[in-house]
């Protein structure tokens, strides 16, 4: 498609940021002749050695970014981490320079079917069981994005069709990627430090759909359907019946014993078979399901392991039971929207008391929309950099300086039939390297308690 990004019109080309995209873009470069300079705000970037020995001839510029840091490059290949907003980058675009991201070097190389999924939360989850329900049907797939496997680094797979998680920072810097099919899973605070606006981080989410033959949405989530009538077909999921009127919805039966996902009115899986659990994860499981659909492929055929798919590490993942006592890592909730999901989703497994761990970096959210979710909260504990902030939003809430002391008073509080929940509701990188981390020092705290 020939107003797909051409790296070949360009003189001169920078990759900003080196961190993993930047290396995965200075990779792909060199595999098509072109040395990029490189450039990193900061003095000592992650990928400086990596850099050095994938050629060491490559000039890297560190540095804070100014006015004039980009002046006669002719094209700014940004990593998603830094904001296209700041001063460096709209000078350079002033200028004439072309400005955008890895995916859409990506989107360039690749003429199989892409699928890209975005959404504030259950990305993650639902781009691995996407990617797992379409090889069950017999497909080469090749999953990657911002799970953790830079998109160009895919290119070196054989593939049938591509599945990218993509983040709201990696759309903002995409000029155009046409997906077969594409979803916004959902919409609840995030980012707003970069974002400052609700409106504003709906509108970059909403950039997913603008070339995408398919737009599959969210009936429970006005935000998550598509703004521009241009889309050409449209599918939807939703915790309402599906029905038999609109064959191309997905929905809940609510018929008991047991909840079941239903396609066309026709009961398919039954939650009760299902490894996940919670309401938010038969949404997932939907959604899949639909980007399956979407490719043309019988969903029949994937039902075996849509039933066999396990939580990923750090999403509401049991740590384990000890003295009746059941401890959950949700590490990975990083905004409120997720701890709320994994607190309406646990609370009616819980006969006992629910303490809830939270705390961290909250990225400017606004935790009075927490209150309704820490409703259902027995005891709430804060750590982190802004405990206080959440604090004043439960009745009942202890605050101690980290996650160590908060898994020992919740350790101290816990009675048999109580569940302990870290679900932060904030980014972990005030106190940790990142959220698995978080998560993993939460699962040794516990296991010390208990000398497990
Ligand atoms: N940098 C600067 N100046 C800045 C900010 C960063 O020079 O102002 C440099 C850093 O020094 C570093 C590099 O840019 O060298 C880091 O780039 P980056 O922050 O874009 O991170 P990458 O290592 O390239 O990882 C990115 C995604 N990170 C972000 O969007 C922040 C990863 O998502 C993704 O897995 C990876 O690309 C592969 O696609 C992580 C993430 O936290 C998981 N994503 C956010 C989220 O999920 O909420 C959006
Ligand atoms: P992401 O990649 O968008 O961060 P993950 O699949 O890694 O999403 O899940 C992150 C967190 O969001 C988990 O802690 C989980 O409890 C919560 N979550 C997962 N799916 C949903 C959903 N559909 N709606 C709301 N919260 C969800």
């Amino acid at each position: 498609m020939s107003d797909l990004v051409n790296i070949t019109h360009y003189n001169s080309i920078a990759v900003v940021g080196l961190g993993q995209t930047g290396l995965s873009c200075v990779r792909y470069l060199l595999s098509r002749g072109i040395r990029p300079l490189v450039f990193d705000s900061r003095a000592e970037p992650p990928g400086r050695a990596a850099l050095q020995q994938l050629d060491s001839s490559i000039e890297l510029r560190c540095g804070e970014f100014t006015a004039t840091t980009f002046v006669g490059i002719e094209a700014l290949i940004v990593s998603p981490g830094i904001d296209p907003a700041i001063e460096a980058i709209q000078c350079s675009k002033a200028a004439g320079a072309a400005i955008f991201g890895d995916i859409d070097l990506f989107a360039a190389e690749v003429s199989q079917p892409i699928i890209g999924i975005t959404g504030s939360n259950g990305k993650s989850t639902v781009t691995r069981l996407t990617g797992e329900l379409l090889a069950a049907a017999g497909l080469k797939v090749a999953v990657g994005g911002n799970i953790g496997v830079p998109a160009l680094d895919l290119l070196a797979q054989e593939a049938d069709v591509y599945v990218l998680e993509l983040s709201s920072f990696q759309l903002d810097l995409c000029q155009k990627i046409p997906l077969r099919a594409a979803t916004i899973l959902n919409l609840s605070a995030d980012h707003l430090d970069r974002y400052g606006s609700m409106a504003a981080y709906s509108a970059s989410k909403q950039r997913i759909y603008r070339h995408a033959e398919m737009a599959i949405y969210n009936r429970d989530d006005s935000s998550s359907q598509p703004q521009q009538l241009a889309t050409a077909q449209q599918l939807s999921f939703g915790s309402d019946d599906s029905s038999a009127a609109a064959p191309a919805l997905f929905g809940i039966d609510r018929q008991q014993p047991h909840w079941s996902i239903s396609f066309a009115a026709k009961p398919l899986l039954g939650a009760d078979e299902l490894a996940l659990t919670g309401l938010h994860n038969l949404l997932n499981v939907q959604a899949a399901l639909a980007l399956v659909h979407a490719l043309g492929v019988d969903i029949q055929r994937c039902l075996t392991a849509a039933r066999s798919f396990q939580a990923l590490p750090h999403r509401c993942q049991l740590v384990g039971e000890w003295q009746g006592v059941r401890w959950v890592n949700d590490s990975k909730a990083t905004n409120i929207g997720a701890a709320e999901a994994a607190i309406h989703g646990v609370r009616a497994l819980v006969p006992g008391q629910l303490i809830v761990l939270a705390g961290g970096d909250g990225k400017g959210q606004d935790f009075s929309q927490f209150s309704s979710a820490l409703k259902q909260v027995d005891t709430l504990i804060v750590f982190g950099q802004d405990a206080a902030r959440i604090a004043p939003f439960h009745h009942h809430v202890m605050a101690v300086d980290n996650l160590q002391q908060a898994v020992t008073q919740a350790h101290q509080l816990a009675s048999a039939g109580s569940m302990v929940l870290l679900s932060p509701a904030c980014a972990s990188l005030d106190q940790f390297r990142n959220y698995e981390q978080r998560g993993e020092q939460f699962v040794a705290a516990v296991e010390a308690c208990y000398g497990a």
